[in-house]
């Protein structure tokens, strides 16, 4: 009985990560190159690199997402982009994961 609603609710969440990225990339459609701007007013630590939480923040403020679509947006970047495990993006791997989330659009 676990086992079902274990898969249910992971069906759930693949079907809203697929719509919340669309929605992203419809919202950001503004924001010209959105890794330009997710490197220039993301990575506020300047440290080169965007770490969970400067996604979450900037999905938050600058594409005006929700504070859960925001953290669920973040954590998405990193699972899919965060080759190194350092879960950070650098710019390969911002790149990489945008070049995902287009290709699917
Ligand atoms: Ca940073
Ligand atoms: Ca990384």
């Amino acid at each position: 009985m676990k086992i079902v609603v274990l898969i249910v609710v992971c069906v759930m969440w693949s079907t809203t990560d697929s719509q919340l990225i669309h929605e992203i990339l419809r919202r950001s459609a503004g924001l010209g190159n959105l890794q330009m701007a997710m490197t220039e007013l993301g990575d506020t630590d300047k440290d080169g690199t965007l770490s969970g939480e400067e996604i979450q923040d900037f999905f938050r403020y600058f594409v005006n997402l929700s504070p859960a679509n925001s953290l669920l947006t973040a954590r998405q970047f990193i699972k899919d982009g965060d080759f190194n495990g350092d879960g950070k993006l650098n710019e390969t791997e911002l790149q990489t994961a945008l070049r995902i989330y287009r290709g699917s659009a």
